[in-house]
């Protein structure tokens, strides 16, 4: 059991959020756990308005990071947060490995250019969760 900091874009934009929630689920059913759970929660962007919490959120969210001992990112929609908590957790050397659909994105260089990270692109749901399937088999 790892466990494991899931980044997903929140105010990035939510077109992928049910994906989140599918790959959190999948990381909880192979027994890990996910600090982050509510990054694949569908009703995000209602709790979103009321946007007094963003300093609470930041200090939860990099104690978390801190916790963590591995980050899975689903990057195909960019997120400003999500590439903040790239950089946070390379600083850390906590090891981060990242998804992204190259049908729909071109990653951007600041992560591919950084032999850190571990890249994962991906051209369908059914191979995202094979390569998934097989980095937690490894851990
Ligand atoms: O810039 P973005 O909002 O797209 O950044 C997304 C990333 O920042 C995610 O990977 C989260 O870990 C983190 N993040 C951004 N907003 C929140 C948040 N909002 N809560 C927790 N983590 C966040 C409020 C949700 C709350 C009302 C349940």
């Amino acid at each position: 059991m790892k466990k494991i900091y899931f980044a997903g874009s929140i105010r990035g934009g939510r077109a992928d959020a049910a994906l989140y929630a599918r790959m959190i689920d999948f990381m909880k059913e192979k027994g890990h756990a996910v600090l982050t759970e509510h990054v694949g929660h569908l009703e995000l962007s209602l709790l979103e308005q009321g946007k007094d919490r963003d300093a609470e959120i930041y200090a939860q969210d990099t104690a978390w990071l801190r916790e963590s001992e591995l980050l899975i990112g689903e990057c195909t929609n960019p997120s400003l947060g999500v590439g903040y908590e790239l950089a946070y957790a390379e600083g850390l050397g906590k090891p981060c490995y990242l998804f992204y659909d190259k049908t729909r994105t071109q990653l951007s260089a600041m992560l591919t250019g950084d032999p850190y990270f571990h890249i994962l692109p991906y051209e369908s749901e059914a191979e995202l969760f094979e390569r998934l399937e097989g980095l937690l088999a490894g851990l």
